[in-house]
């Protein structure tokens, strides 16, 4: 079998890069490790940058988006009893778009469906073969079935567990990687958000986060020990805990309920250097991870879809190469921005048993820096709402 672009993932990269090429037919099948509904189940990123709210509308898949999405013209960073709000508009014209991958995702898969795009799930022992050529192809297995897809291009975007960075040789890749010593323990619960911002909340127990779906579904996260495991808290725990790190007045008000996820996600920084081999492309976070602190991961692999989309198309109306061969210098700029911006956003925010007291105070007196100047409160804000594409 034959097609023109095989997207290795069936995650928000490798539905929005096959929904923008499908609207310039040009053909392409996705292929997905997992089912749709083991997709749609897991719960993580909530905030869009204006450019990821541009994407969804040229892929002509944001209505939902709009109807049900909040928009935020602002956020809070508490410390100990100390509330500050970020004038996101103010300083940038832009506010960002509270809306979960999770709902994105699925509009996503709708529009897929409803074009009759080719979407194969529950593939296994995916093979990249020839990349490094310009007559690709990948191998995979459904059940006992070995199949075979020829093609001119491979979008790899599987995510940092894939099998697309793995393909490229260790000689032509270089790798950095950060871990934190924590992780962040996150809910999802069926009460009214505690605010109608998000909340960074630090404190000397550590870090919090007070975020949201919707009128009616809140998201909140406390970081823990990357030693936890998410049976060693109960909900009880988990509110309790979170009440004793943001301020007074929201933990008074906090409504709690049952958790309908609960999960604890790793926090890390990495980037893949190239995220080209040959004809394979990688996108998202087969090439990058970030903290999620900055609400950066799913906006990164907004901007590769966007470069390498465009890569594509010009190169299927004019032959060019120049735009391929120009995708990962381009990704990259924009993604150390955002490792930057996230680690920043990170390092701020949280507090571990290595850090001296020295570092705290650092802590405090870049919040108290943020709290009283415009001009940080400017810069924090043009990378939160996302720098320019
Ligand atoms: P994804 O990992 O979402 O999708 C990759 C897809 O490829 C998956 O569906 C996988 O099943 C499939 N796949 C893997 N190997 C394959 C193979 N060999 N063959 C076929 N398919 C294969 N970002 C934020 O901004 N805020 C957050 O709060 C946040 N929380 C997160 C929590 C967790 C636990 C994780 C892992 C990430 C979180 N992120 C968050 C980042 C996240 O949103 C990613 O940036 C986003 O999912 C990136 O999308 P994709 O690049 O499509 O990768
Ligand atoms: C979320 O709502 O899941 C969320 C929001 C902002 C972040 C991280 C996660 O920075």
């Amino acid at each position: 079998m034959r097609t023109q672009v095989v997207i290795i993932g069936g995650g928000p990269s490798g539905l929005l890069l096959a929904q923008l090429l499908h609207r310039q037919g040009i053909a392409t099948v996705v292929l997905e490790r997992r089912t749709r509904e083991y997709v749609l189940g897991r719960i993580r990123a909530g905030v869009l940058e204006r450019g990821l709210v541009a994407l969804m509308e040229q892929a002509g898949v944001g209505d939902r988006m709009h109807r049900e999405g909040l928009e935020h013209d602002g956020a809070l960073i508490s410390y100990g009893d100390q509330m500050f709000r970020i004038d996101l508009k103010a300083h940038t014209g832009n506010g960002v778009m509270v809306y979960g991958q999770t709902e994105l995702t699925r509009d996503l898969y709708e529009a897929r469906e409803a074009a009759g795009g080719e979407m194969v799930f529950n593939v296994a022992d995916v093979e990249i073969k020839d990349a490094d050529s310009d007559r690709p192809h990948v191998t995979y297995r459904v059940g006992t079935e070995t199949h075979r897809l020829d093609c001119d291009f491979i979008a790899g975007c599987d995510g940092f567990h894939g099998v697309s960075r793995q393909s490229i040789p260790p000689d032509r890749k270089r790798e950095y990687e950060k871990t934190y010593p924590f992780g962040w323990l996150g809910i999802l619960s069926e009460t009214p958000p505690v605010s109608d911002e998000l909340i960074y909340a630090t404190s000397t127990r550590g870090f919090a986060l007070c975020s949201m779906r919707n009128a009616r579904l809140s998201r909140y996260y406390i970081q823990c020990p990357d030693s936890d495991r998410v049976e060693d808290w109960s909900d009880a725990a988990f509110w309790e805990e979170l009440k004793c790190r943001i301020p007074p007045a929201q933990a008074e008000a906090l409504i709690t309920g049952p958790s309908i996820e609960k999960s604890i996600a790793p926090l890390r920084s990495f980037v893949c250097e190239p995220m080209q081999w040959g004809r394979l492309f990688l996108c998202g976070d087969a090439a990058h991870i970030v903290p999620p602190t900055g609400a950066k991961g799913l906006n990164t692999a907004a901007s590769d879809v966007q470069y390498l989309y465009a890569g594509l198309r010009a190169f299927y109306e004019d032959g060019k190469m120049g735009g391929l061969a120009a995708y990962s210098a381009k990704a990259l700029s924009r993604i150390w921005k955002a490792e930057r911006f996230s680690w920043w956003f990170s390092t701020l925010m949280h507090r571990h048993p290595e850090m001296s007291e020295f570092d705290h105070k650092m802590q405090i007196a870049d919040l108290e820096f943020l709290r009283s100047n415009a001009a940080a409160q400017k810069a924090m804000a043009e990378n939160y709402v996302g720098l320019p594409y």
